[in-house]
């Protein structure tokens, strides 16, 4: 398929409409197949016995369940670390399953670090056609990789939000791509958006490091009225599919009971400076050995 074919009009018109789209079979199966090879690898292959045993927790700062932000979660943008799920331990505060059914995320230099994730990421000719045909951003970077493996019986929920809240430069400009590697239905935690809430609903709060250390939020504007239950549309998509995600699109995924996996692997994209500015404030931050990766530098091909 060509990308030409991929990115048609008609479908640059309703990610704009909606906030969100679906390409379906955007990953080939080879592609799918080694992106879980790798996965599944990775997860066998780091070590427990150094490892702080991070919980991956989204609540806010005065919940008791608040959000990740200790230094293997903050020093994590230019490292593969692995994240796990909170309901994966026992009362022993021990793991209660195998390490490879435990953790919720890894991440988040995927994209540079090894090549299979770097291969779909920055050396994909298609993905640079998507990216130009889309046109959302005029010199996109790629700042954070990971895989969401939403794990059988546990894999947490991940609440409603917009990816700017997380992500946040100044003006807004996340882009998110999120992989299918299995499929995804209702019973294993397909995403829900809300189609159109991009357009009416703003960037309210940010994600921030906070001067005593740790991360919590900084309101920017009044809380707004959020969306009801019913406002949520469920995607449910096949292994190889593509979901593109506005950074003011509101989404969230239900925690997976079912007894499948349904690994996912996304990436974000925001815009360089001068046209968008990225402060200290941000929990992720460039390092002089991992500055973000700008997709049309990254050496790849001939034509980009
Ligand atoms: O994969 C999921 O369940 C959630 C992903 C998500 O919300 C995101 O990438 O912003």
């Amino acid at each position: 398929m060509s990308s030409y074919e991929i990115l048609t009009p008609g479908r640059v018109e309703q990610f704009k409409r909606d906030g969100y789209l679906v390409i379906p079979k955007f990953l080939s199966d080879e592609q799918v197949n080694g992106l879980l090879k790798r996965s599944k690898e990775l997860l066998q292959e780091f070590d427990l016995e150094d490892h702080p045993m991070t919980r991956f927790t989204t609540g806010e700062e005065n919940d008791e369940k608040k959000h990740v932000g200790d230094d293997y979660f903050l020093t994590s943008g230019d490292k593969i670390r692995f994240f796990f799920e909170v309901d994966a331990f026992g009362p022993d505060g021990k793991l209660n399953r195998p390490k490879g059914l435990s953790v919720n995320k890894m991440g988040h230099a995927l994209h540079e670090l090894d090549p299979a994730f770097r291969a779909v990421t920055l050396q994909n000719d298609q993905l640079k056609k998507i990216a130009r045909d889309l046109n959302f951003h005029k010199d996109p970077a790629v700042l954070q990789s990971m895989v969401i493996f939403k794990q059988p019986s546990i894999g947490g929920e991940v609440s409603e939000h917009n990816d700017s809240t997380f992500l946040y430069s100044d003006p807004p400009s996340a882009l998110g791509f999120w992989f299918a590697l299995e499929k995804c239905t209702a019973e294993n935690g397909a995403l829900g958006f809300v189609p159109g809430s991009h357009l009416t609903i703003p960037i309210t709060k940010r994600f921030v490091r906070l001067p005593k250390g740790g991360t919590g939020f900084e309101q920017l504007r009044d809380l707004y009225q959020l969306p009801s239950k019913g406002d949520y549309k469920l995607v449910t998509c096949d292994a190889g599919d593509l979901l593109l995600i506005h950074g003011s699109v509101m989404h969230k995924s239900e925690k997976n009971l079912s007894l499948k996996t349904r690994y996912a692997y996304t990436f974000h994209m925001i815009e360089s400076a001068p046209h968008a500015k990225w402060d200290e404030k941000n929990w992720l931050q460039p390092t002089s050995s991992m500055p973000f990766s700008k997709l049309f530098s990254a050496s790849s091909d001939a034509s980009s």
